[in-house]
């Protein structure tokens, strides 16, 4: 009897030494979904994920062969998402791939578009590399139906800005639609189905014959790829999720977003489209994709802008909740960013400039309901800083942080690292700012105070 409590004692000390010199072995435990998923994987869910906490702000590009007809099809103005014209018009197979030889988008330049998501400061993009329409934005070796094998262009622009921001040390992603194919025979369509016979077959053929090796050269032939975002997982049963999700460990670095399966078994973060979350997404890390105006691929005649105003809150209030900010830009068919989406880049860059240390690495907010606006958070071994990013200046000259009982140790302005006065007081923690604000949009006022600062 004694004996076999010894060997249970030894048994128990073994297993803690493991957990202890293994932690994966707990956090596998603790999540069974992600165990599935990435047994085997070198890194754990949250080492992989690090950079993309702390990154905060992303480039979504959509950009496909949808970029030459522009949202026009036989001189009617699509009401819908530009990249959704082929299922929109229901256009045969043989007469949309006809505008291929219409795509040849010299003006490309892959340097100047990481420079223009570098200096919006953008940390990571995400690039289209096949969307629904089925056409690959790289040289693949699976399907001829590609910018270099099928368009005058002859070039992979996918390589192209792999090399760009390896050079300017940028993260890169693919977006690839894995299920909706509206071109090869057996992929997915929405909404309807089929309505070509030359898109009818085997769906499982075309995950083998497309989707597979499509994946396997995004993610051999590219260098390192940081996010793999999927989309519309249409008819995506488990068998089929089971051949591509051994593929994900070629970049064992890689995080993957929520939209391979469609139980959401799989993936990193959660993707909230063109909306921001209440309250975020608690226990879970999430990002926003959202548009400029109200198009993912480039439409000659959206010109519904959203004002810079609220490109650059929406940042903020997305980083109060703990998300990342993935917005689109659709390049014209002549390889361009739309001239309202490089200005909008350029004035969130100005912002950002003064404002970013209130952004990058910061989480959510433990103050919510704030009726001036939002705040970020960062812990410091010494205490807490509170970005206090204020939409609405206090015409008064008191900006009151109510409910805060944490002891001020500082009150400065951001943009000028002006000092200001700062008490605790019954109602909470009131700042006296000067009568005008330094930024119209949002204007930051960094607050440390002593130890931990949690949500109420
Ligand atoms: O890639 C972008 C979109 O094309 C894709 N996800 C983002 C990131 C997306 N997939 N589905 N949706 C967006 C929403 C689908 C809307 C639709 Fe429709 C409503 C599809 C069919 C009906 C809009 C209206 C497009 C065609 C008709």
């Amino acid at each position: 009897m004694s004996l076999l409590s010894h060997r249970i004692g030894w048994v128990l000390v073994v297993a803690c030494l493991m957990m202890v010199a293994f932690p994966s072995i707990l956090w596998a435990q603790s999540d069974p979904s992600e165990q599935a998923w990435q047994k085997d994987y070198g890194a754990t869910h949250d080492q992989r994920m690090k950079w993309w906490r702390d990154a905060r702000f992303g480039m979504f590009i959509h950009w496909g062969v949808y970029s030459v007809p522009a949202g026009v099809w036989k001189g009617e103005e699509s009401k819908h998402i530009g990249e959704w014209l082929m299922l929109d018009y229901k256009i045969p197979v043989a007469e949309y791939a006809a505008l291929t030889p219409k795509f040849n988008p010299v003006k490309f330049d892959a340097d100047q578009w990481v420079r223009a998501a570098k200096e919006a400061g953008m940390k990571y993009m995400v690039i289209t590399a096949k969307h629904h329409d089925g056409f690959a934005m790289f040289h693949s070796h699976a399907s001829p139906y590609n910018i270099y094998d099928a368009t005058p262009f002859k070039r992979d622009p996918l390589k192209e800005l792999a090399d760009a921001c390896h050079r300017q040390g940028m993260k890169l992603g693919f977006y690839y639609s894995q299920a909706q194919d509206w071109h090869h025979p057996g992929g997915a369509a929405a909404k309807g189905g089929h309505w070509d016979p030359a898109q009818d077959g085997s769906m499982d053929e075309y995950i083998d014959k497309i989707a597979v090796p499509q994946i396997r050269e995004l993610l051999t032939n590219y260098g390192p790829v940081a996010v793999l975002w999927f989309d519309t997982p249409v008819n995506m049963t488990p068998q089929r999720v089971e051949k591509i999700l051994p593929l994900l460990k070629l970049q064992p670095e890689m995080v993957v977003n929520n939209r391979l399966d469609k139980n959401k078994l799989t993936g990193d973060f959660s993707t909230p489209e063109q909306k921001i979350p209440d309250t975020g997404i608690p226990g879970k890390d999430w990002e926003t994709c959202m548009t400029m105006n109200s198009t993912w691929g480039y439409k000659s005649f959206d010109h519904n802008w959203k004002p810079t105003e609220r490109l650059i809150r929406n940042l903020v209030d997305i980083a109060s909740k703990g998300g990342n900010y993935l917005l689109n830009v659709g390049p014209t068919s002549e390889g361009e960013f739309p001239k309202e989406s490089v200005e909008r880049l350029q004035e969130i860059g100005k912002w950002m400039k003064v404002n970013g240390e209130a952004i990058y690495g910061t989480t959510a907010s433990p103050l919510t309901g704030l009726t001036w606006g939002r705040c970020t958070k960062r812990e410091t071994p010494d205490g807490t800083t509170l970005y206090l990013h204020v939409f609405n200046w206090p015409g008064d000259g008191k900006l009151v942080v109510p409910g805060l009982s944490a002891p001020v140790e500082s009150a400065t302005l951001l943009a000028e690292g002006k000092k200001l006065e700062a008490n605790n007081s019954a109602e909470g923690v009131v700042v006296t700012v000067p009568t005008s604000a330094p930024d119209a949009i949002s204007s930051t006022v960094v607050l440390k105070v002593k130890g931990k600062v949690e949500a109420r």
